[in-house]
């Protein structure tokens, strides 16, 4: 059989345009496809949430690709363990504590059962605005990377959300935007985002499962934004704090959108 361009092309378009109008009105977007935000997407769509993902990058997996300190093995404490072993990530005993596990095999493993369950996930897109209605967060404006990189002026894509996760790691881009253009006053004590402080790894792993909630109505954070967006510290080469928070966002929505 001879392969015709222009029927791939066709098939290509017509089955993206599909999925793409399909994400314009969800009940969870997130921004951002690091582990949190993976993670994150992972259980809600276990949960049977319709929940879309936009990742700006070619490739999903944000920081853990590099594990810690540029080798590719992640750390992982106790408390996450019980997370590698619902996905099936091997992993070894350093100390008492301390598990390690291959960052690759995390990253494609988080990535393809996250997609299994459900999770439609679009890269090569950016979150460049928010759509706020009656001072809530109610959607997102998203425009190809492409664009964004060239600096184009090319209008944009709106979709609706029930709710937006902002998992976009240290410059916790939707809720800086939040504050910078919609008034809405941050569920942080200064009303805006507090930057993060210094690395403390035992706090930071603690904090930022804390710090994993509603930032203004609409919006909630998780990963390393959450503690950028309310102060805690930086984490340092560790993981687990990462994927609790994406489960404990995705625990907090699952509630609110099964009580609707
Ligand atoms: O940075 P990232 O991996 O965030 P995370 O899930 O995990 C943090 C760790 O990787 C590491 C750490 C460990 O101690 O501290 O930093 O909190 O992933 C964030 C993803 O969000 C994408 C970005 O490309 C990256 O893949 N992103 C950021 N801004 C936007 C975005 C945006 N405006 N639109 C779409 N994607």
């Amino acid at each position: 059989m001879k392969l015709d361009e222009i029927v791939i092309s066709k098939a290509i378009i017509e089955s993206y345009k599909d999925k793409l109008v399909k994400a314009l009105d969800v009940d969870v977007a997130i921004v951002g496809g690091g582990p949190a935000g993976m993670a994150c997407g992972y259980y809600l769509a276990k949960a049977g949430k319709n929940v879309v993902l936009f990742e700006r990058k070619l490739s999903l997996g944000g920081g853990m690709w590099g594990g810690g300190i540029m080798f590719n093995e992640i750390v992982v404490q106790d408390k996450a363990k019980t997370i590698l072993d619902e996905f099936g990530i091997k992993f070894k005993r350093y100390e008492q504590g301390y598990y390690l596990a291959d960052s690759i095999e995390a990253v494609s493993t988080i990535c393809s059962k996250a997609v299994k369950a459900g999770l439609k996930i679009f890269n090569l897109m950016s979150v460049e605005d928010v759509m706020v209605r009656n001072k809530r967060v109610v959607g997102l404006v998203l425009n190809w990377t492409a664009v964004e990189m060239a600096n184009l002026h090319v209008d944009p894509i709106t979709m609706r959300a029930k709710f937006v996760v902002d998992s976009t790691g240290h410059s916790a881009e939707v809720a800086r935007i939040v504050e910078r253009k919609s008034g809405i006053r941050l569920k942080t004590p200064t009303g805006k985002t507090m930057g993060e402080a210094s690395m403390w790894a035992q706090v930071a792993e603690d904090t930022i499962v804390k710090n994993s909630k509603e930032v203004c109505p609409g919006l909630y954070a998780c990963g390393m934004c959450a503690n950028a967006i309310f102060g805690g510290p930086r984490m340092g080469p560790i993981f687990g704090g990462m994927l609790l928070s994406g489960k404990k966002v995705a625990q907090d929505i699952e509630k609110i959108l099964s009580r609707q």
